[in-house]
């Protein structure tokens, strides 16, 4: 493998190859860290990382445009460097064979998309910095959709200040109707639908310009399908879902950013390998209500501190439905919402 090469390692499961780190106390703020006197440093983006070896664009869109690979310095300690972050180098920079640049410092992120192991997990793992947009990929089967998997990524989105938007691939293999209508109240969420012929690359493409989008989803749902049909230089690895153990071969197993290119304009596609699961631990819960934008609405009618949990009393999400005025859709999103608020009672 070259020096720039990203790679693709197949055997590097998503779980061993992030970073862990410790909780943070300021759950919502992306944390900042002290400059140190490096007044030679030049900034370059951190495009993807692998074994210790961080690929950072050096020169963003000014004429000496180039990439170079980088390790970091020791006084970093463990703070987590990642995919999308703005990284202060210093030495030799020039991305020459041979050469390695020195990370000194991380400037400050405008957001952090983060995930524990599970929602008790207080240690977290950091997917990726400063992205503004998250497209959730999921496929309307193989594997089956997962709505609940769905709702824990808007809820990470929303913790972070990020920006979500939905695609449902593979709707040449099953309908995605049924899934849709488990989003159908959620406000304000763009939703689009790709099959194998008609993968709706104008449409994405139109929302990836001016802004830094994070794609995840399961593994196998076909996010890298997406990437590379949007960044045809993309080149990355996409295969098939594993039966028994759900897991994707032959896929992306690292976080890259990669430039999506118009005569329209510019934005940074970032493709992830898949998860199993996404743990919510570091999330404060205030911040699960407001992923479920039609039941928010609903619960500002609750008496003040509610749980909105099967006990609660006076709760207006449990009268709204025993009611029937939310329909059966909305029965089964306050089953949702109660599920992943009882992991956090
Ligand atoms: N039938 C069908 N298969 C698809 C579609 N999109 C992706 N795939 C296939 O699904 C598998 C997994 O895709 P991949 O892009 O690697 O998924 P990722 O793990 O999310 O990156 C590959 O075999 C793709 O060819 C689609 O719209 N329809
Ligand atoms: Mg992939």
């Amino acid at each position: 493998m070259s020096w720039l090469d990203l790679g693709d390692d197949d055997d590097l499961e998503f779980d061993e190859a992030d970073i862990r780190v410790r909780p943070n106390p300021k759950a919502n703020r992306p944390r900042t860290k002290r400059r140190p006197a490096h007044a030679d440093a030049v900034i370059g983006r951190v495009l993807g990382v692998d074994r210790g070896r961080y690929t950072v664009l050096i020169d963003e869109d000014g004429p000496d445009e180039h990439t170079a690979l980088a390790t970091r310095a020791r006084e970093l300690r463990k703070q987590p460097i990642v995919t999308g972050d703005r990284a202060r180098v210093v030495g030799d920079t020039s991305g020459d064979e041979g050469t390695l640049t020195r990370i000194v410092g991380i400037e400050e992120r405008t957001s952090l998309l983060r995930r524990s192991a599970d929602d008790t997990d207080q240690v977290e793992r950091v997917v990726v910095a400063n992205a503004d947009q998250m497209l959730v990929v999921v496929a309307a089967a193989d594997p089956e959709p997962r709505p609940r998997l769905v709702d824990r990524y808007l809820i990470a989105a929303l913790d972070a200040g990020i920006h979500p938007l939905l695609v449902v691939t593979k709707t040449d293999l099953a309908d995605p109707t049924p899934f849709l209508a488990h989003f159908e109240g959620v406000d304000d969420l763009e939703i689009f639908t790709s099959g194998r012929v008609q993968m709706p690359l104008a449409e994405i493409g139109h929302r990836l310009i001016g802004h830094s989008t994070v794609f995840v989803g399961h593994s196998g749902v076909g996010k890298s399908t997406l990437v590379n049909a949007l960044v045809p230089t993309a080149d990355r690895a996409t295969g098939h879902v594993n039966e028994v153990t759900g897991r994707g071969r032959h896929t992306s197993s690292s976080t890259v950013s990669l430039r999506y290119v118009t005569a329209e304009g510019r934005g940074w596609v970032i493709d992830t390998p898949g998860v199993r699961s996404f743990g919510l631990g570091h999330v404060d819960p205030a911040n699960i209500l407001r992923a479920f934008t039609d039941l928010a609405v609903v619960a500002e009618e609750c008496p003040r501190g509610c749980t909105h949990l099967p006990d609660a009393p006076d709760c207006a999400l449990i009268e709204a439905v025993a009611e029937g005025r939310l329909g059966e859709r909305g029965a089964a999103r306050l089953d949702s919402l109660q599920r992943l608020l009882s992991t956090f009672a």
